[in-house]
């Protein structure tokens, strides 16, 4: 495979609004860099429980030690109890590169847990590279404060771009105090998801793109996503495989084949940058992404602050 190291990415895009400092900084970054995925560690720090939608794809209570897949977590941590695992994670794990905020609910529906988490890893540790994941329906009211806080990556999860195939992959939205379903909810979260990612790409951030490939609801429409997020200026998408959740409304749907998956990468590679190496991570893993080590630096249950089970609610 060709280098694919984040220099020669921001190099073949031609992309001037990219410094070269941020540029660097993404070469030790795992997921947005093929190169540095063998070489740096990223490290989720489950602070995010609540969500303020629901996909039928998802389905945070279901907790298994031995499962990798978004918003599967063992433990809530507050962001004081981050700052101390963080510290000793990373008196463990020299190539760790990257904290990232990945759940197990939405970033952003957690906005003051986020905030303070990094806060105070950052006054820890200047030099680390901050992620955060999120469904972009709060990205208008928060990307100002984002940028502010010096983070740099940000992945925003856009599964369609009509509300008619989105109405099938949400089952609601929570937006302002009121609920949207149907089609309402779907056109409501697209529209913030395409304002927030334009936001975050004029401020300066290096946007990644999740699309969850789901047969028969989205497969067809995802060139058309990409398309669409690359002429808003995201740096690279990530077509991911739907994982069949137990007890998700998609829990009976087919798991997307792996040819399928990389059939559809390499049709939209023409468009934009494509990630081959995604692992699905767990919201608290830790480690390479071919090698998770949460499991070494789990609290004992008695000592979590908060039940995972309780905690994962929805979010008004
Ligand atoms: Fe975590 Fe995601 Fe940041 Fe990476 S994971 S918040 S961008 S530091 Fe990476 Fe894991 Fe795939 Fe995510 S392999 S699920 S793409
Ligand atoms: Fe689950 Fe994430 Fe969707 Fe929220 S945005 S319902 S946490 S998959």
């Amino acid at each position: 495979m060709d280098c694919q190291c984040a220099r020669k990415q921001g190099h073949d895009l031609n992309n001037d609004a990219v410094s070269a400092d941020l540029l660097r900084q993404t070469d030790r970054h795992p997921c947005y860099s093929f190169d540095a995925h063998h070489k740096y560690a990223r490290m989720h720090v489950p602070v995010a429980p609540k969500c303020n939608i629901s996909c039928n794809y998802c389905n945070r209570k279901f907790d298994c030690v031995n499962e990798s897949r978004p918003g599967v977590t063992s433990e809530i941590l507050t962001p004081e109890r981050a700052l101390q695992k963080f510290n000793l994670v990373r008196e463990k794990l020299s190539a760790l590169s990257v904290v990232g905020i990945a759940g197990p609910g939405d970033a952003l529906a957690n906005w003051a847990e986020t905030r303070r988490t990094i806060e105070l890893v950052k006054q820890s540790a200047p030099d680390i590279i901050f992620c955060l994941s999120t469904n972009g329906l709060l990205l208008p009211e928060y990307a100002g404060e984002i940028a502010e806080l010096g983070v740099k990556h940000v992945t925003v999860t856009v599964n369609s771009l009509d509300p008619e195939i989105g109405r099938n992959i949400y089952k609601y939205v929570n937006y302002k105090g009121k609920r949207y379903q149907g089609k309402e909810a779907a056109a409501r979260l697209m529209a913030n998801q395409l304002a927030g990612i334009e936001l975050l790409v004029r401020s300066g951030m290096l946007v990644k793109v999740n699309i969850v490939m789901i047969k028969n609801i989205n497969d067809t429409h995802i060139p058309d996503i990409v398309k669409k997020v690359k002429e808003l200026g995201a740096f690279i998408t990530n077509i991911m495989p739907l994982i069949p959740a137990p007890g998700s409304a998609f829990a009976d749907f087919p798991g997307t084949d792996t040819q399928e998956l990389n059939h559809m990468r390499n049709i939209c590679q023409a468009d934009l940058r494509q990630m081959y190496h995604c692992r699905q991570c767990r919201a608290d893993a830790i480690g390479l992404l071919g090698d998770d080590r949460s499991f070494e630096f789990r609290l004992p249950a008695e000592d979590n602050d908060i039940s995972p089970a309780e905690a994962v609610k929805e979010a008004v």
